[in-house]
């Protein structure tokens, strides 16, 4: 029976990958951060189910306490440590640059330096990221392509990358990097652009908003499903040896085709009720962000299965609910 460690296990990937490996017969350890209202939510189903069996265990601790992180992975002695943590919010990183790049960086360096002293064979992911190409070129990105990061988010994800391989190439270490592109579910965030379109397109049907408020409509996205993303993580450590991988789906489609699939699914014209805001707007965009996830179909023989089109009604319909069940408890 596999011990895995995943940082970040309440986040969206965090919730779709420990659900995979205890389906699978894992014992999965995770991290929770002490907040001062309980932030379990999107994996309380798993908690309740796994927690009493003893097959899923959190512990507190925060990637900013090294020590914590020293003590938990000598305690556990994991098989395999996913490291999903981080301040993943690229227009907050504008905000908190040093809170972001301290976590992204100095974290993911912990969890390697931990790795590297212990006697055990330990396989590390590293939660890599599309972000890190910058995406100012029209082009079709593989894991050759030139790295120019354009925001403190993706800076400090370009440092574990190159961590990652550092320490794969001097200490021979089991360390692999998923370039993930964006990758979205009605567990996403509510403030990454797609989950807050399909949450106003909800509560816009249910009459309980009237408009929605966005940036840059023009931004182009290569969007897939986490739960195709998380699969190709696990993936990567089930191989012989370690190497990085761009995870996508090979089409883009900009932030108004989006909206617009997700408005048309329930009936809705988008143009009636999208407006724009400056606020929303960042100091750095990524224009344009599409992958190339050859390497991965021939190494791993993972391939994307569920389309852009399923995506949006996916996450319409979960946010229909939520809206239903906001307007029963509401009103
Ligand atoms: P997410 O939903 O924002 O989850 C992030 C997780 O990190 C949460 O569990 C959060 O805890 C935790 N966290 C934040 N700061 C921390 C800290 N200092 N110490 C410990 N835990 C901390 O992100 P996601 O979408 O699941 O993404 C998972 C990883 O993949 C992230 O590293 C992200 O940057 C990367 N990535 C994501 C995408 C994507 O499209 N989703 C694409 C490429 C790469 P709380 O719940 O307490 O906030
Ligand atoms: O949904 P987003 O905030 O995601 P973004 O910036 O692409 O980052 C996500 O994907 C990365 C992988 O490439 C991850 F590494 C990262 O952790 C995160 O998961 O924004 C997507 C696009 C941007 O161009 C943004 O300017 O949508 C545009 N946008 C337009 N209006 C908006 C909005 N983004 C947000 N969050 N909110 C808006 O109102």
């Amino acid at each position: 029976m596999k011990t895995a460690f995943i940082t970040g296990i309440t986040g969206q990937d965090g919730y779709y990958l420990s659900k995979l490996l205890l389906e699978k017969g894992y014992i999965v350890h995770g991290t929770i951060r002490r907040s001062s209202s309980i932030n379990t939510s999107r994996i309380d189903d798993l908690i309740s189910e796994f927690q009493p069996q003893e097959k899923l265990i959190l512990h507190y601790s925060d990637l900013l306490d090294s020590a914590s992180i020293f003590n938990l992975i000598n305690y556990i002695q994991p098989d395999e440590i996913y490291n999903l943590a981080a301040q993943s919010h690229v227009s907050v990183s504008f905000q908190n640059p040093i809170f972001t790049t301290q976590t992204g960086t100095l974290g993911s360096l912990s969890i390697l330096e931990a790795i590297r002293r212990s006697k055990k064979e330990i396989k590390f992911y590293q939660a890599s990221s599309s972000e890190m190409f910058g995406g100012a070129a029209k082009v079709k990105l593989n894991e050759q392509s030139i790295l120019d990061p354009k925001s403190p988010y993706a800076v400090s994800k370009v440092f574990a990358h190159h961590m990652t391989k550092v320490y794969r190439d001097s200490y021979s270490l089991f360390s692999t990097n998923g370039i993930l592109f964006n990758h979205e579910s009605p567990h996403r965030g509510e403030t990454f652009v797609t989950r807050k379109i399909t949450k106003a397109v909800g509560r816009i049907y249910h009459g309980l908003q009237k408009k929605l408020t966005l940036g840059n409509l023009n931004a182009s996205r290569d969007w897939g499903f986490a739960g195709d993303y998380t699969e190709a993580m696990w993936m990567m450590l089930q191989q012989k040896s370690p190497d990085d991988f761009v995870i996508a789906t090979g089409e883009t489609h900009t932030v108004e085709e989006f909206a617009q699939h997700a408005f048309s699914y329930v009936g809705l014209d988008y143009k009636k009720y999208i407006q724009t805001d400056k606020k929303y707007f960042r100091p750095n965009e990524v224009d344009y962000l599409l992958g190339d996830y050859e390497k991965a179909q021939k190494l791993l023989g993972w391939r994307p299965k569920t389309t852009f089109l399923q995506l949006v009604e996916m996450m319409v319909e979960s946010d229909l609910n939520n809206a239903k069940r906001e307007e029963i408890l509401f009103n």
